[in-house]
């Protein structure tokens, strides 16, 4: 997205100014003042040309306005959730966790870092591993999701997405798409994406191409560094990346409609500090609660909500 808007950019300063400036000399020989206005309107032209760049800049490059604790919890539009922790499960502190899904009661997992990473199956309650698939070491392992039959696997920077039986994670061929590869989840019609920034495509499963896309704002302006994803009751659920915040997204405008402050379910840190952080959401659908955990954390840990912390 950056380098075809910086290429918008260009060709719109080339468009508008540079024809101007290139019949100029002629204007300027004939008439001194006329020479004069013209170079005003260039100068304007050039300024115009500036500003529209830095609008175009401002609503989508760099769309990263940071994400303080203070711009999420000084508003009071949003509600901020706080959590408390139900049910602890084991995580293997090898796994750098890039996606997580519970399904017919056992996880599947993506983990990232190259040549560590994988696509693993296991059991909540003990930890055994039942499938496992690991990715060639050129690949960095990004977001899983399951859809019809299915499991799914973004990479980060390779612009490459796989495709595994969802029985045995046997791979079954793979695809591409022209971001970066973050989060990933579905609403069992699409293969819902992040890709670091403040967007969320929608991709048809079949062809994998984009079907729609999303831009999360919340009161303040674009929320960007979306992460793991989770969509669960008409409700998109995304990790903030470097925050101990979960989006609340409506699926549908990309609004932001609630937050959850997971503040000090850290459980080490001191240990688990950058890039060891809050990553991973799935949904238990037997409790409908929320399952979060972090990169090498280890426990997954089921959440309920509590009461709002902004009023
Ligand atoms: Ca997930």
């Amino acid at each position: 997205m950056s380098h075809s808007l910086r290429r918008y950019r260009l060709s719109l300063v080339s468009s508008t100014v540079w024809p101007t400036h290139s019949r100029f000399p002629s204007a300027a020989r004939s008439d001194g003042r006329l020479a004069s206005a013209w170079g005003w309107l260039l100068l304007l032209l050039l300024l115009s040309g500036v500003l529209l760049s830095a609008g175009v800049q401002a609503g989508g490059e760099h769309d990263h306005v940071e994400l303080t604790p203070e711009r999420v919890l000084n508003q009071t539009a949003i509600p901020v959730y706080g959590y408390r922790v139900v049910h602890t499960y084991p995580h293997d502190r090898t796994s750098y966790t890039e996606g997580l899904v519970m399904l017919n009661g056992t996880f599947y997992e993506g983990t990232g870092l190259y040549g560590q990473s994988k696509v693993r199956q296991w059991e909540p309650a003990s930890g055994r591993i039942l499938h496992e698939a690991s990715l060639d070491s050129r690949y960095f392992g990004e977001g899983v999701t399951v859809l019809d039959g299915r499991v799914y696997q973004l990479t980060y920077l390779e612009n490459t997405g796989y495709l595994y039986d969802q029985a045995t994670l046997e791979r079954h061929g793979g695809f591409r798409y022209v971001t970066q590869g973050w989060g990933l989840t579905t609403d069992g019609r699409h293969l819902i994406m992040s890709d670091g920034s403040s967007a969320i495509q929608f991709l048809d499963p079949k062809s994998e191409q984009q079907v729609r896309r999303i831009f999360v704002t919340d009161a303040v302006g674009p929320v960007g560094f979306l992460n793991e994803l989770e969509y669960a009751d008409g409700k998109l659920y995304a990790n903030v990346w470097q925050t101990n915040f979960i989006a609340v997204i409506a699926p549908a405008t990309g609004k932001i409609a609630a937050w959850i402050d997971l503040t000090g379910i850290n459980p080490e840190p001191a240990v688990l500090v950058y890039p060891l952080v809050l990553n991973g959401i799935a949904y238990n659908p037997a409790t409908k609660r929320l399952l979060v955990t972090g990169k090498c954390w280890p426990n997954i840990y089921e959440i309920a909500l509590t009461e709002r912390k902004n009023r």
